[in-house]
């Protein structure tokens, strides 16, 4: 068995695993009977699952995909997107207020009450999607995130495809199309923005204006796609590419992540590439140094630090 699942989170719409014998976590969309189209509860989950994968000091790289087939019709999916049938008046709701799943007996309770009547921080049903900060995270985790793409990539999936680091596509069921202007919606940040820097102006607005469905070669010849592979070999090779990853410097993959980052993240990513170089700066005898004289009560001495060239 090539995975474990990390069974402490009681995950619904993902599932969850650690490789046995290599630093990556699999982190999957598990409704394949939708095309692994996301609701709010999904992404709740992703963003969870992708905020413990990001503070594994073991684990250098995440897998991101979907399960399948699906048993209705043995259709694979990576992700179709918003889930079009929970889409309420202003946005996509939660099956049901987060809180009231949280009462055993599923009676109706004030969700804002706790047993001692101070308000709480539950979310609440505001009908809106965190997939947005899901990108950011994806973008933010110090570690190389793929795309393990086994079938459909659509709309908001197909921009989440977009903002991983990497992507590998099955040869057979990989397929890339944008249906955001169909269903109303546009992601007029990485999913189309950053679209273009991959793959040019024109070749972006034909993905959003045309909404041509492309399949995995043509979708890396278009450079979204870094590699495409056989459906059977996809998750062996998505593992052997976590496995070189991961034997890399782990300093000097996260620098290059954020410098990969910097220029369409703005101050952003001014502000976490900087923050890195904070971080390395205090494991200085010189920042320490300043830390000591401080709790010290003294004058820092930097006189025998060198001013490097
Ligand atoms: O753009 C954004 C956002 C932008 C900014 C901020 C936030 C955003 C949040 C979300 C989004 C979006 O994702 S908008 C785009 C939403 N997604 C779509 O418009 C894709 C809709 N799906 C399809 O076009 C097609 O289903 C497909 C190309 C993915 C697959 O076609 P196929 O192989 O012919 O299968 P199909 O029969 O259509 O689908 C299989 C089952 O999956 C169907 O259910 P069934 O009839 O078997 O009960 C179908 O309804 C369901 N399904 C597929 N996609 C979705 C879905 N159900 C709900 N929502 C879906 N997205």
């Amino acid at each position: 068995e090539r995975w474990t699942a990390i069974d402490r989170f009681d995950f619904a719409d993902i599932t969850y695993h650690r490789s046995t014998d290599t630093g990556a976590v699999r982190i999957a969309f598990d409704r394949p009977g939708k095309r692994n189209a996301f609701r709010p509860e999904t992404v709740d989950e992703l963003a969870t699952a992708l905020d413990h994968a990001k503070r594994q000091t073991d684990v250098g790289c995440v897998l991101l995909t979907g399960n399948g087939p699906s048993e209705k019709d043995g259709g694979w999916a990576f992700c179709a997107g918003g889930d079009q049938s929970i889409r309420g008046e202003s946005g996509y709701e939660y099956s049901e207020s987060p809180r009231d799943s949280d009462t055993a007996s599923g009676e109706q309770s004030d969700p804002r009450e706790t047993s001692d009547g101070v308000e709480d921080d539950a979310p609440e049903n505001v009908g809106r999607l965190h997939i947005l900060e899901v990108q950011r995270q994806i973008r933010h985790i110090p570690k190389p995130v793929v795309a393990v793409v086994p079938g459909w990539a659509v709309g908001g999936g197909h921009s989440l495809h977009v903002v991983c680091d990497l992507t590998l596509a099955s040869e057979e069921h990989a397929k890339f199309l944008q249906t955001d202007p169909d269903v109303g919606s546009f992601d007029g940040g990485f999913g189309s923005a950053y679209l273009a820097r991959q793959v040019g102006q024109k070749k972006a607005r034909e993905v959003f204006f045309l909404g041509k469905t492309y399949d995995a070669a043509e979708a890396a010849d278009m450079g979204m796609v870094n590699d495409v592979v056989p459906h059977e070999d996809l998750e062996d090779t998505a593992i052997e590419w976590a496995e070189r990853m991961n034997e890399k410097s782990p300093t000097a993959m996260r620098m290059l992540k954020y410098a990969f980052n910097l220029d369409s993240d703005g101050m952003v990513g001014q502000q976490v590439f900087a923050g890195e170089a904070t971080r390395l700066a205090y494991m200085t005898d010189e920042a320490q140094e300043g830390r000591d004289a401080f709790n010290e009560g003294r004058d820092p001495d930097f006189d025998d630090v060198p001013w490097h060239y």
